[in-house]
């Protein structure tokens, strides 16, 4: 395969990430990724919320939709559903997904519509700088919780499949073409993908040596991802940090389920223009 320039998708726009942020190791997979599978920018949709992470439709020179916070998923469904040949990828971060946003994961994942969700997890809001989110590890402080996160944490790939994602991932910001390989394969995989990326934030939260002393590759220790059982047991480890495709099986989309009201789909039917002429009759 001919990969394109991963230029081609660079705005020219300066992030305003501070220095060493795990969000530029994101933008640079996916701009990668999306090169090597020689996916065209008026092809791809990203979708973002609100957050650090959100600034990522800034520096995509694709189709882009910045949307509110937590309805990464809702916005990303309605345009998968009216041009189901565009490529739709979502960004969220670890509060817009899995705080506010979090009614809307389990239920892309059962549909399994052909959407992609990349979710920027460092653990912390970033944006309004540095409080508790539903990631945050137990007794961790934050700039709202002083005397430590009194609160369980969340683990997003228990829930992802569980709710019955027919991809499920994680990543490392801090491994840029392991990352741009589970990108590649999740735009590539017929359905719902859902990667958890480990992002350091590393102005509220800087969490890179632990995660570059944890961190080790499923693929390499003969992990079978068609196994939903291998997938939980791997979801649940803490003392070392899986990163890669836990689990990949097929289903039905959603859109193909939908296929009586897609035909054609709404963005690709026929323009006719209503007749108005009666309607302006009555206010001649
Ligand atoms: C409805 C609503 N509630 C709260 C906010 C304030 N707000 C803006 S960004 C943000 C947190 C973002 O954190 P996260 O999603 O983890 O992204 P990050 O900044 O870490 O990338 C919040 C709470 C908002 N913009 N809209
Ligand atoms: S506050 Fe954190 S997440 Fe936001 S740009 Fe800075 S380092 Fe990145």
């Amino acid at each position: 395969m001919t990969a394109l320039d991963p230029a081609i998708y660079d705005t020219g726009k300066r992030p305003v990430w501070c220095p060493g942020c795990g969000n530029y190791g994101v933008l640079l997979a996916l701009r990668k990724a999306l090169a090597e599978l020689e996916l065209k920018p008026e092809n791809v949709v990203i979708v973002t919320g609100i957050g650090c992470h959100g600034r990522i439709s800034d520096y995509m020179k694709t189709n882009g939709f910045h949307t509110i916070h937590g309805r990464v998923l809702p916005l990303a469904t309605g345009i998968k559903l009216a041009n189901p040949n565009l490529t739709v990828i979502g960004h969220s971060g670890d509060g817009d997904a899995y705080a506010i946003g979090l009614g809307h994961l389990p239920h892309a994942a059962r549909r399994n519509i052909d959407i992609k969700l990349i979710v920027h997890n460092n653990m912390v809001f970033g944006l309004t700088t540095g409080q508790v989110t539903p990631t945050t590890p137990l007794g961790v402080k934050t700039k709202s919780t002083p005397f430590g996160n009194p609160e369980h944490p969340l683990n997003p790939l228990l829930l992802a499949l569980a709710s019955g994602a027919t991809f499920v991932a994680r990543g490392f910001s801090g491994e840029v073409d392991h990352l741009k390989e589970l990108i590649k394969r999740a735009i590539l995989h017929k359905g719902f993908a859902f990667i958890d990326v480990l992002q350091p934030c590393v102005t509220f939260f800087n969490t890179y040596s632990i995660l570059r002393e944890k961190v080790y590759k499923l693929e390499e220790t003969g992990h079978d991802v068609k196994s939903l059982e291998q997938a939980f047991r791997r979801a649940m480890e803490t003392e070392r940090i899986p990163i890669g495709v836990f689990y990949e099986v097929e289903r039905p989309t959603l859109e193909e389920a939908f296929s009586h009201a897609m035909n054609p789909p709404p963005a690709l039917r026929p323009l006719s223009p209503p007749d108005l002429t009666r309607l302006l009759s009555r206010f001649r």
